[in-house]
């Protein structure tokens, strides 16, 4: 066991001598991001020991494995510094020696390998394990480039490479010793892992998410150098590197599958290799306890080939026959489903698998093989066996194959897992429905409530008498009958005023904008998506321009319509509805006397650090998905816990949220999933266009010149598509115009009991921030843990 007796505790000396090392300057004259990267090296120095001491300690446990293709980091920094109880020593040693803690933090760059609310969700599940001690490891890949980043050019999406690391990332540790290696039909690299440490939250325990990295087998080819191959050495090489170089994004259009299958495989084959050799270590050459000791949660499909490979180095390395080989695997996976939406049910050609590893081919044939036997047995109809075999069609069905082989099949909220029981996975649950169950999604407490609000925070700790709501979310639910106290609420209502002044500034530095800190601030963060409906919200937006311009309404309250979100490159309606917004808010913000009483902000490049400055500022919470489609979502959790109101359909976790709250806490519109069958089968969107107030003129301003796309037609497309589908799409698929004048009426409500009556609606805050308990990730990996992974914390002393 290593001691951390001897370790220095972080002072101006320390953090001085780090700082100097990175920049080779004083720390005085250091640019804030040399600082940055010293600053960050000086914690390293401080968890080392404890995080040896907890992988030892886990490595003799029964272990859950994470396995996702991605984890949306964010900065790491404060969060260290926070669960290390180290953020006053950094703010004194930043401060005598010359610079701002604040402006330290702000130059991270956000680790962003992650698309949105699937790779957000596992870096929330890693803080929770870590926090609550449970033997949980994280293992994705190292991408060289994260999520795109986005600027606007005239209002158009365009999207730039994101190096984040490509001056330095001091939060990973090469650990080339323990570096496996991978095999391809068509070649044969070095996975080569880099290790993030995970601090928890009052507790020494050191947590790791292992990153791997892809690498040639030799460091150059030197007899291909010094003949004449010397450009197919070089070719040879780049083709290893390009594996890792990029994240995909969750597209419908994207090309280049058979890379997005290599990463794939290359994260679970090395994975699996390194549990392999731990257990071996603990345990013996004996796998047949392999389970025992391990379990493994797949992240949605991308990580599922985890499942034949798996098969594969059993069978073929360790020399078990298929049946004890199967046992194992069986009892190893566990599968979350996150989306129902067709494109996310990953599918792949049969030639990519033979092209790649005909090996994992003929394991899935085989599983196929007695699938289909066991199904025959079980006196199924041929039709249903084909359809809901691994391969038919020439096409490998990662989801087929999770649902077969794993033991736990789960949704991510209580009315989605309903959805993929009844409709998605219905073959599946009518053959096992043992397997299926819920685990409705969380955030962390710590990033989402705790650094990212202070005020809020010292208010909480300070009514409650401690900070175990920090570990103890639950903790707040004794706090709710403070609605009484009117003292309380308004300095419920000083917190969130104050924070709107420090997101009014923050915008205005960033992208110039000037808004009324006085102002509602209605916000929508989330991927650009049709079924999330940043379209119906952006109607509103125009028909409310019209209303104030040329109807003359009074009494309209003020507002900041709030927009942030990455459309996938080759989603070209999604960019079309990003263009729109920009338009709008041109308009808008340009109009002398409508810009008094309403703004139009669509903040640039949304990711998770930006999420840390809007969410705390926000009123209104956007949550309109069409009823069925959002699986659960979480930036309504964060804007819950951070005392913004829902105005939301009943979808996902909203149901949850205001089965909480209670529906006078809420504000709740439109179709239910239940009803939409029925509506749609007499659903005529031109008809609602001529009768539905507003309608008709907010969607006339997309043609008649009021607002311009460019001459890219975009703006007619997306008229269309609501209207008469062109011609030949079904028009209106996610039910913007039907639920359009609900949304009206509603939103229109909620911001008049904004002016009405503050304390009012700071008694509604309230009681969300204090019902929020629900939807810490504590309490989703606790859920996890004992019913799921069966696993225990282990402290370390
Ligand atoms: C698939 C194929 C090829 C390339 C990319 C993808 C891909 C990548 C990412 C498909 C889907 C994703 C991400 C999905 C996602 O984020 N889903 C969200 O998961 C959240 C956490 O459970 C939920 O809260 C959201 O409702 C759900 O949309």
């Amino acid at each position: 066991m290593s001691s951390n007796a001897q370790i220095p505790p972080l002072s101006t000396t320390t953090v001085g001598g780090h700082v100097r090392a990175a920049a080779g300057t004083s720390p005085q004259t250091s640019p804030d991001r040399k600082f940055w990267f010293g600053l960050s090296r000086n914690v390293m120095e401080q968890l080392a020991d404890r995080w040896e001491d907890t992988t030892q300690a886990y490595s003799a446990t029964r272990q859950q494995h994470y396995f996702s293709a991605e984890f949306l980091m964010g900065r790491a920094l404060l969060n260290n510094l926070t669960n290390l109880e180290l953020v006053e020593d950094a703010e004194q040693a930043v401060a005598e020696l010359g610079h701002n803690l604040s402006d330290i933090l702000e130059s991270e760059n956000d680790a962003a390998l992650g698309n949105g609310g699937l790779g957000r969700l596992a870096a929330c599940f890693l803080d929770s394990c870590a926090t609550q001690d449970l033997p949980v490891t994280g293992y994705g890949i190292l991408y060289r480039y994260g999520l795109f980043k986005q600027t606007f050019d005239h209002g158009f999406q365009v999207e730039h490479p994101d190096a984040w690391k490509e001056d330095g990332y001091p939060f990973v540790v090469r650990r080339a010793e323990q570096q496996r290696i991978v095999t391809f039909d068509d070649m044969i690299l070095r996975a080569v892992p880099y290790d993030m440490p995970i601090t928890g939250y009052g507790t020494k325990n050191v947590g790791t998410l292992r990153l791997w990295k892809a690498e040639p087998m030799e460091e150059f080819d030197y007899d291909a150098f010094n003949s004449q191959r010397f450009t197919d050495a070089i070719v040879e090489r780049e083709a290893v590197m390009d594996l890792c170089r990029v994240l995909y994004p969750n597209d419908t259009t994207y090309a280049g599958k058979v890379l997005r299958v290599r990463q794939q495989y290359f994260f679970v084959s090395a994975s699996l290799q390194a549990m392999i050799a731990n257990y071996i270590e603990q345990h013996g050459e004996d796998l047949s306890d392999f389970a025992k000791y391990n379990c493994i949660q797949l992240n949605d499909t991308h990580p599922v080939l985890a499942i034949p490979e798996l098969m594969r180095l059993l069978m073929d390395d360790h020399k078990l026959g298929w049946d004890a080989a199967w046992k194992i695997v069986t009892e190893t996976f566990a599968y979350t489903n996150h989306t129902v939406l067709a494109e996310a049910l990953e599918q792949w050609n049969v030639t990519i698998f033979q092209q790649l590893f005909n090996r994992i081919f003929e394991i899935v044939c085989e599983i196929d093989r007695r699938f289909r036997e066991d199904m025959r047995a079980r006196g199924l109809s041929e039709d249903t066996i084909t359809y809901m075999s691994p391969v038919h069609d020439g096409t490998v069905h990662m989801a087929w194959i999770a649902c077969y082989a794993a033991y736990s099949i789960n949704g991510v909220a209580a009315l989605h897992t309903e959805i993929i029981k009844a409709e998605t996975l219905r073959e599946w649950h009518n053959i096992w429905p043992e397997k299926f169950n819920n685990k409705t999604n969380g955030v962390t407490p710590r990033r989402w409530l705790k650094m990212c609000n202070p005020r809020l925070s010292e208010l909480l700790t300070k009514r409650s008498g401690s900070d175990a709501w920090v570990t103890d979310l639950d903790e707040l639910k004794k706090l709710r009958d403070l609605t009484e106290d009117d003292e309380v609420m308004r300095e419920l209502a000083e917190v969130k005023a104050a924070n709107k002044r420090d997101f009014a500034q923050w915008i205005e530095d960033r992208q110039g904008i000037t808004i009324d800190p006085e102002s509602i601030y209605d916000v929508q963060i989330k991927r650009l998506h049709e079924y999330k409906r940043q379209l119906m919200n952006a109607l509103y937006v125009l028909d409310l321009y019209f209303r104030i311009k040329e109807d003359g309404e009074k009494n309209i309250p003020a507002r900041t319509f709030i927009f942030g979100a990455k459309a996938a490159p080759g989603y070209v309606r999604a960019k079309a509805i990003i263009k729109l917004i920009n338009e709008i808010a041109n308009l808008v913000n340009n109009d002398p006397e409508v810009s008094k009483i309403i703004k139009v902000v669509f903040v640039e490049n949304y990711n998770v650090s930006p999420a840390e400055h809007i969410i705390p500022a926000a009123d209104v919470s956007e949550q309109i998905s069409t009823a069925g489609k959002e699986a659960s979502g979480t930036s309504n959790m964060k804007f819950m816990m951070n005392g913004a109101l829902t105005l939301g359909t009943l979808d996902g976790a909203n149901v949850e949220i205001v089965d909480s709250v209670g529906d006078e806490n809420a504000y709740i519109f439109g179709a239910k999933v239940e009803e939409l069958p029925e509506l749609r089968a007499h659903y005529n969107p031109a008809q609602v266009y001529e009768t539905v107030p507003g309608l008709k003129r907010a969607l006339d301003a997309l043609v008649d010149g009021t607002l311009n796309d460019g001459h890219s037609g975009m703006f007619h497309d997306l008229r269309a598509s609501l209207l008469d589908g062109g011609g030949w799409e079904t028009p209106d698929v996610y039910y913007v115009l039907g639920d359009f004048a609900s949304y009206r009426e509603t939103r229109d409500r909620m911001a008049a009991d904004y002016v009405a009556e503050p304390l009012d609606w700071a008694r509604k805050c309230w009681v969300n921030i204090c019902e929020s308990g629900r939807f810490s990730s504590d309490r989703t990996i606790n859920d996890y843990a004992e019913e799921v992974w069966k696993i225990s914390p282990a402290a370390i002393s």
